[in-house]
């Protein structure tokens, strides 16, 4: 694997996360891309307890020999709402389905957010991309405690939300809709965000012949995230009604590796926090023309390039040996 220490050319991202079967495959596509700097990995409790996720992280690390990236553990807990866990999808441990190594590296100390906000505020302005992959509270606190942080950083390119599409309500996604107050703050900052959300990653569907091509990589590490994806793949038929799994969070990853892997529209886009059947709702307005950059920090992901995602996802795999 490229050390991040040599990677100066790539991309410096902060990856904030809650472990997860596509979290895990977002940690290997960072780590397994030259173009990418993942400078740390910071947890929030999601998919499963901050406790939980928080070791996935690590043990995940471990898998990819990735000893030298640093994990802060962040928000056990929604800002106002009552936490809740995805474990119909990711099941008890929140990565079911692999036996995940130990970690050899003990997990770092001091908060995520205290970390994100050091890390942002210590390097160049513009040069740290937020990734948040979880539920938004790391990042609405870290804004809150130190708000020069969202002139400061390059952009924040998220998976949450949905203009069409929910998951965890008929018009809600799991990560915006258990933190709402979060992502409202997130996506009310003026940072230039980029909602990569539901209509697009139902679009990164694990094939059986994706998988196939993982598995002709032929390590332990591809044989890993098979098994992952055999989980995936069981929940989602089980729980979802779909046929394949998508593997929503390595599509953010995937855009900032390569911009022409997404499409993406320029819009509006808000949260609701105050509806009863649409809380948790990310409501984007697509009437009239497309905004400029400097009238709207806001774009939606709107089509995958599935070929080239998956060549990437794969490359990364086979890259980390
Ligand atoms: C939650 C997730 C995935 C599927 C369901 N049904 C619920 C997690 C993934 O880790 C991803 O970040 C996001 N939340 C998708 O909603
Ligand atoms: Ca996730």
């Amino acid at each position: 694997r490229l050390d991040s220490k040599e990677n100066t050319m790539g991309k410096k991202i902060i990856l904030d996360c809650d472990p997860g079967h596509d979290d895990a495959v977002a940690i290997l596509l960072a780590l397994g891309n030259p173009a990418i700097d993942l400078l740390g990995v910071t947890t929030v409790g999601g998919n499963q307890s901050l406790d939980k996720v928080t070791y996935n992280a690590r043990a995940v690390l471990e898998k990819a020999h990735a000893t030298d990236v640093p994990v802060h553990m962040g928000c056990g807990r929604p800002l106002i709402r009552e936490p809740e866990a995805a474990a119909t999808i990711h099941g008890q441990s929140g990565l079911d389905g692999v036996e995940l190594p130990v970690p050899s590296r003990p997990l770092d100390e001091g908060h995520a957010v205290n970390w994100i906000i050091d890390t942002i505020m210590s390097n160049p302005p513009q040069t740290i991309t937020l990734v948040p992959t979880g539920p938004l509270t790391n990042i609405a606190l870290a804004a809150r405690l130190e708000p020069r942080i969202v002139d400061r950083v390059k952009e924040v390119v998220l998976m949450g939300g949905g203009y069409h599409v929910g998951n965890w309500s008929a018009v809600a996604e799991f990560n915006v809709k258990v933190d709402p107050e979060a992502a409202h703050i997130v996506f009310n900052e003026s940072w230039p965000l980029t909602m990569v959300g539901l209509d697009l990653t139902h679009q990164a569907l694990c094939t059986p012949a994706v998988q196939r091509r993982m598995e002709d990589v032929g390590t332990d590490l591809a044989t890993f995230v098979s098994g992952l994806m055999d989980f995936f793949r069981a929940s989602y038929r089980e729980n979802q009604d779909f046929v394949d799994p998508p593997v929503h969070d390595p599509c953010t990853v995937a855009y900032l590796i390569d911009p022409t892997v997404i499409t993406t529209r320029r819009c509006p886009v808000d949260v609701e926090i105050h509806g009863d059947l649409t809380l948790g709702m990310t409501v984007a307005d697509f009437r009239g023309a497309e905004p400029s950059p400097e009238e709207c920090h806001t774009q939606v992901a709107v089509h995958l390039d599935v070929e080239k995602f998956w060549d990437l996802v794969i490359d990364a795999i086979k890259a980390l040996g």
